[in-house]
């Protein structure tokens, strides 16, 4: 039987997905690779991995059998703003790179993330929808959208089975997000949960849509796993769990630690939130291969302490 390529295995969202994607086919049939030297799941086969080097993507493929791809790794927004050409070439070549490994090795399927970046201020803020007006301004935003099209445009010519979602900020405590804009969620949880206090990038009722990450990785593995011919989506499909603002937030995570405080410090990050929308409807997803989160928001808050308190003790007076 073919095998799957996880491609930036070591990532926030790779971390989790491998474990999730071994659990369902088994170690023997899942190759990690990143662009670390070493990868994190030490029971898999792992290739330390550049996606922008075309020949040895299609080395890989080929040495290990690849029937599948999920390709993960990308830059996020704040970085990309920081380092437009080397965002732009990483999420753009690398895409291109494994879409066409896939169309050469005729794989059976891939996976690639877009995000809610693609969507810009054109966008209607609340409850953007599937289909519609997308004006990124960011140059993650831009790839994403870019890629969107690549991902139709090769589905299209070929005939190929591309699947993606348009995650929005995950949430997770494995591994460390790579350098977004919805970071702040992650970092308070942490701070948090470490016993200190916390300077948010964002201001303090700056709304983004979010999500846990275990609800994402099953989201991921629910559409590849879906038949074809429901789907109904001519590209990426909207997903959504729950909105909150840094006060929200801050709000619930005082009620478990009251001694908790956050100043306010918004920067260049600010203006990139701004031009995101403030929730998204995700109906297609739903009806087409019933998506449906399972976790509130006060679930992952307490789900995330949880982990991140058992991982480094907080100090007395800040465990409530
Ligand atoms: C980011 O903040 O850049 C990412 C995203 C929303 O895609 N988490």
């Amino acid at each position: 039987m073919k095998k799957i390529l996880v491609i930036g295995a070591n990532g926030q969202i790779g971390t989790e997905l491998t474990t999730a994607l071994v659990k369902l086919h088994g170690a023997k049939q899942v190759v990690a690779s990143d662009i670390q030297a070493l990868g994190r799941h030490q029971e898999l086969a792992y290739e330390k991995l550049d996606v922008t080097d075309a020949k040895r993507l299609a080395e890989v493929v080929q040495q290990h059998d690849i029937g599948e791809i999920y390709h993960l790794a990308a830059a996020l927004s704040a970085k990309g703003e920081e380092h437009p050409e080397w965002a732009w070439n990483l999420n753009m070549t690398g895409l291109l790179n494994v879409l066409e490994v896939a169309r050469q090795a005729k794989l059976s399927k891939v996976f690639w993330p877009s995000s809610i970046a693609a969507f810009g201020p054109s966008t209607p803020r609340d409850n953007a929808p599937q289909v519609g007006a997308m004006d990124p301004k960011t140059v993650y935003g831009i790839s994403k959208l870019a890629g969107e099209h690549w991902c139709s445009w090769y589905a299209e010519k070929y005939g190929m089975d591309i699947r993606s979602l348009r995650y929005p900020g995950l949430i997770s405590y494995s591994a460390e997000p790579g350098g977004g804009t919805t970071d702040y969620a992650i970092q308070a949880l942490f701070a948090a949960a470490a016993g200190h206090d916390y300077t948010s990038f964002l201001d303090v009722d700056s709304t983004l849509p979010m999500m846990y990450m275990p609800d994402a990785v099953r989201a991921t593995i629910e559409l590849m796993s879906a038949p074809k011919e429901q789907l109904k989506a001519a590209g990426s499909y909207n997903l959504a769990a729950w909105s909150f603002s840094p006060r929200e937030l801050v709000d619930i995570i005082q009620q478990r630690y009251p001694s908790f405080k956050v100043a306010y410090q918004p920067d260049f990050r600010q203006a990139i939130a701004d031009a995101w929308p403030r929730s998204i409807d995700d109906s297609q997803a739903r009806q087409d291969w019933s998506w449906s989160p399972a976790y509130s928001l006060t679930d992952m808050v307490d789900d995330m302490l949880l982990h991140l308190v058992k991982r480094k003790p907080v100090t007395q007076e800040r465990a409530a």
